[in-house]
């Protein structure tokens, strides 16, 4: 899968807000899992145990609160089997991710920033946000380049 499906982007751009396209597909996850490809709803995102992190970011000004799923929850839902994940974004970013990162530190799909919800515009609906002021390992550009936003698909190997 090297291509983000567009449509996506052209339907959830036209919306705002969570409760429009909530049982819209948004995170496709391919290769190794069971039953794949398993597309998922930001309802079953929900779904998903839900958990608060506080952060600085390079993109944001100050230390916003995220909320959302736990990586390595979502990739016990689906039973991924891998070492690697490749995250594939809207405008066709795509990078490597080991799978120890999500065993290791608590990285978040983050659903909301500060309450409100991630917009397709704007990083969203499903931005991968690590807990970086937490740990000073993740202070470095190796991990910024991991922190995808408008993640559309994950791909496990
Ligand atoms: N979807 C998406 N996510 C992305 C990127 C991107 O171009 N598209 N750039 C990455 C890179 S290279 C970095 S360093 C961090 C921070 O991006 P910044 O260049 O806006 O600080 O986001 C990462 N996430
Ligand atoms: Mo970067």
């Amino acid at each position: 899968m090297k291509q983000a499906p567009r449509i996506w982007a052209c339907a959830a751009a036209l919306l705002t807000a969570w409760p429009a396209y909530a049982d819209m597909p948004v995170l496709t996850i391919t290769g190794a899992v069971e039953n794949a490809p398993v597309a998922l709803t930001l309802d079953e995102l929900l779904d998903l145990p839900q958990h608060q992190l506080t952060t600085s970011t390079t993109v944001t000004d100050g230390t916003p609160v995220f909320e959302g799923f736990l990586m390595r929850d979502l990739l016990d839902e689906v039973q991924a089997q891998g070492d690697m994940v490749v995250a594939y974004a809207l405008n066709d970013y795509r990078m490597e991710i080991p799978v120890s990162d999500f065993v290791d530190f608590d990285v978040m799909g983050a659903l909301s920033m500060d309450g409100m919800p991630l917009n397709p515009r704007d990083k969203g609906p499903v931005w991968i946000v690590y807990p970086r002021d937490d740990h000073r390992e993740l202070q470095d550009i190796r991990f910024d380049t991991r922190w995808v936003w408008q993640l559309v698909s994950l791909h496990v190997q």
